[in-house]
């Protein structure tokens, strides 16, 4: 499978579509998720081309790894979600629902997410 340029993230990142920005830097760019399953539901994309986690994983080069791992931590920071807690997941696939083709983790808050996934 190759990487769909029109996917809406991919829109998102090129300023076509807007989003509700949490954080950017040269690696990441979060915002809010358009359909929250918690108080607080943020998406993380690389600034790169890659359709899923497994993608990025391996074929990003260490330096947008690192980058974007580090930009999920600074927003959690920021957000102060280390306190009560948070969760971060990534859809996979079919099997996982992945919805939009281009990589994101999610990033969940704000409740007891017991045993939620997304
Ligand atoms: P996933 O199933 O992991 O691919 O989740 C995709 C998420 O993206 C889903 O929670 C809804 C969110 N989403 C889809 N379209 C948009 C959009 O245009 N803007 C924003 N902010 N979020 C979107």
């Amino acid at each position: 499978m190759s990487y769909d340029t029109e996917n809406i993230f991919a829109k998102i990142l090129r300023g076509e579509i807007p989003c509700d920005k949490v954080y950017e830097d040269d690696y990441a760019l979060a915002f809010n998720d358009i359909s929250p399953q918690a108080p607080v539901h943020v998406l993380v994309i690389p600034k790169g081309e890659y359709i899923s986690f497994d993608d990025f994983s391996s074929t990003a080069p260490a330096e947008e790894i690192s980058g974007f791992y580090q930009a999920v931590q600074t927003v959690a920071t920021q957000m102060k979600l280390q306190e009560d807690g948070y969760r971060v997941l990534s859809n996979i696939g079919a099997n996982a629902h992945q919805e939009v083709l281009h990589y994101h983790l999610h990033i969940l808050a704000g409740c007891d997410l017991g045993r939620m996934v997304k």
